[in-house]
């Protein structure tokens, strides 16, 4: 009954939009949908002041760092996703926004311009923050109605002589603005992705949730995958246990590539029936509180790897643990990423399928790892390892004429001492992938209609 009211309002009102052609604030009853409180973390919170306290050292003096969210009506992947770099200093999750830190005369603030409330948008869209709640998640106590922002922004340059601003990722009225000033003018994603590619204590628990999550859809993927069943079949189980699991989205769109597609580096249309007898090459992370997971596995769809398949598995997963076990502050990237290139090179010397090294690259032609985090190719860059980087470990080998494609990559933490395999949960060896596969899947019988799809 309540909720057949509830939609009569929302009908009704879009009716009378429709009819008046202007705005129609919500009825009387209605208001309640504004009371959502909004949820603070704080953990999170703790956290803001922290990463912004790292930003002012990293700041000259006498210098202003401006960073705007993402205004656009537009969703990014079907929901709303704010700009990384706005979301790590201010923890919104919300359009709009624009924060600003300034460090001038031996001071630092911070100060955060956030739209208001908008009961029509509330109606229509979502509850959004406000100012007030943006105040709360954010931690600023500085926090003010954007409509002043144009008007209150050029007295906020008394005493600075350097703006800190990404003027090419947001070229517009304001960034032109910005431009005609007589101060110097340097990037600000400089600092902050500097900061993100070290990952604060927090951001580690999310980064492993996010990891732990992905292994379960994975593992569940497997334990039901048979052949027959289509590549978006799978990536449904997949994904459905994600968000079981809390994870709102993915951090990237699904592969789920099956006999010649595990051969696909970027195969993402997942719209092909498997047979037996083939690898499926799953490379999928859930996103959790923005974080992601980047985790893939191949396995066969029949539960059982041919001598073929499973030789090739071998080497690429030699390749994945002996360039694991370099990881510890200190060392390279590139010396971890070449434990794991020479390791399929002498597999693949050894099978006879290449000579030089120069020949790898027609079985392995991506990178070795990156960064994860509030991206699924993070910021900062690589370089020497530090306590607190999560990267991936990914080697492969592809095979286009023999429709095998093998990839295994995991999500390793740097602790002080060496690392933390945060993709752990998940089966590694051929044999704990065939073990896995033995155990009880998804049921579909309940909900599939038969020959529709086929
Ligand atoms: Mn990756």
């Amino acid at each position: 009954m309540q909720r057949y009211t509830f939609f009569s309002a929302v009908l009704f009102l879009s009716y009378a939009t429709f009819l008046s052609g202007g705005t129609v604030l919500p009825a009387k009853g209605q208001e309640r949908l504004a009371d959502q409180t909004p949820k603070t973390d704080e953990r999170l919170r703790k956290d803001l002041v922290e990463r912004r306290e790292r930003v002012f050292a990293q700041m000259e003096d006498d210098s202003i760092l401006i960073v705007r969210g993402n205004h656009s009506k537009g969703h990014l992947r079907g929901i709303f996703r704010q700009f990384d770099n706005f979301y790590y200093l201010t923890g919104i999750n919300d359009p709009g926004g624009v924060v600003l830190l300034k460090k001038a005369a031996g001071e630092t603030s911070s100060r955060l311009y956030f739209p208001r409330q908008n009961k029509e948008k509330i109606l229509w869209d979502a509850q959004t923050l406000g100012v007030d709640g943006a105040r709360q998640v954010s931690a600023i106590d500085d926090t003010r109605d954007e409509v002043s922002f144009q008007r209150e922004f050029e007295p906020l340059l008394e005493n600075v002589k350097t703006v800190y601003y990404d003027s090419e990722e947001n070229h517009d009225e304001f960034g032109e603005r910005l431009e005609g000033l007589a101060l110097s003018l340097k990037p600000a994603s400089r600092i902050v992705h500097s900061l993100r590619r070290v990952k604060t204590a927090y951001e580690v628990d999310l980064i492993r949730r996010a990891a732990m999550i992905s292994c379960e859809g994975h593992k569940e993927l497997m334990r039901s995958a048979k052949p027959g069943l289509n590549e978006f079949e799978l990536q449904a189980i997949l994904e459905y246990v994600f968000r079981f699991n809390g994870a709102q989205d993915t951090g990237y769109s699904s592969i789920v590539g099956s006999g010649p597609n595990s051969c696909i580096l970027h195969w993402s249309r997942n719209d092909r029936y498997t047979r037996n007898n083939e690898v499926v090459l799953v490379d999928a992370g859930a996103e959790y509180k923005n974080y992601t997971a980047d985790v893939t596995r191949t396995f066969p769809v029949n539960g059982k790897f041919t001598e073929r398949q499973r030789e090739i598995y071998a080497i690429v997963l030699k390749a994945n643990t002996e360039a694991t076990k370099l990881v510890k502050p200190g060392v390279s990237t590139g010396e971890v990423f070449a434990k794991a290139n020479d390791e399929i090179f002498k597999g693949l010397k050894e099978l006879g399928m290449v000579e030089t090294r120069r020949e790898v690259r027609r079985f392995l032609m991506h990178g070795i790892g990156h960064s994860v985090g509030l991206n699924v190719h993070d910021v900062g860059g690589l370089g020497v390892l530090e306590e607190g980087m999560v990267i991936t470990i990914e080697p492969g080998i592809y095979i286009a004429n023999e429709a095998i494609g093998i990839r295994i990559e995991d999500n390793i933490l740097v602790t002080k001492d060496g690392y933390e395999n945060l993709s752990i949960n998940l089966p590694r060896t051929a044999d704990e992938v065939e073990d896995l596969m033995k155990e009880e899947g998804m049921r579909f019988s309940r909900y599939m209609i038969n020959n529709v799809n086929k």
